[in-house]
This record gives structure tokens, sequence and C-alpha cells, in this order.
């Protein structure tokens, strides 16, 4: 587990002068995100997946729709990017929820570049 707290750029010798606070600080860096897929699948219904978009990714029906297709004509499509706990648990839900309806839907997360 990163600890983002070791990232802050202010670990140089004191300031001196605190009235000056508007330096670039370039050793910033944001946590990275990651991007939840829907893989295609010959045996899950449409309809389950486009509630499983509506409910866990909380889109519109008509959206999850268009996404459910996208999926299954190109095979994969990113439904979210989130953070690497928010993401994980999306996919966990997913997952749970396609098994306990004893689908094979599968979902994953990849780390975005
Ligand atoms: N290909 C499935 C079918 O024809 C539908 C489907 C779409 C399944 C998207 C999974 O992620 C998926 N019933």
């Amino acid at each position: 587990m990163t600890d983002w707290t070791m990232t802050d750029p202010d670990d140089g010798p004191p300031d001196g002068d605190a009235a000056v606070v508007t330096k670039t600080r370039p050793k910033t860096q944001k946590p990275p995100l990651y991007k939840v897929l829907l893989l295609n699948d010959d045996y899950t219904p449409m309809e389950f997946v486009v509630h499983v978009l509506e409910r866990f990714f909380g889109m519109s029906h008509a959206q999850s729709f268009e996404i459910m297709l996208v999926v299954h004509k190109r095979g994969v499509a990113v439904v979210g990017v989130f953070s690497h706990e928010i993401a994980e648990t999306k996919v966990a839900q997913v997952m749970d929820f396609a098994r306990r309806h004893q689908h094979p839907l599968q979902c994953t997360m990849e780390k975005e570049e």
C-alpha cells in the first residue's frame, strides 16, 4: 500500500521566508486510477448486464443498454474509472452478483497508463 503522505514535495530544507507560498511543486504525484472493464460472454442475458450497469455504475437504462451493446459487439468496454479501492469494490460487487445469479459475466480492473 503506497503511503501518499510520503510523496509530499515539501520535504526539503525549511522555507526560510514563510510569506513565499506560491512556488511550483513538481514532485507532487496523483494516485493512479483504474479502469473497470466488463467482458462479453455467450451466456449472460443482455437484460442482466443492463441491470448490473444501472445498479453498480449508476447509469441510466438507455446508457446501460448502449454500453451493454458495445461489450456484446466488441468484446469489452470500460464502464468506469475509479481509485484502486473503489474499482476493487465494483469488481467484487459485479462478480458476486453474477455468481449469485449463476451467470458467467466477468468484470476486471486495469491500471490507467
Ligand atoms: N453476449 C451476451 C448475449 O448475447 C450479452 C452480454 C453482453 C454478455 C455484455 C456479457 O458483458 C456482457 N446474451
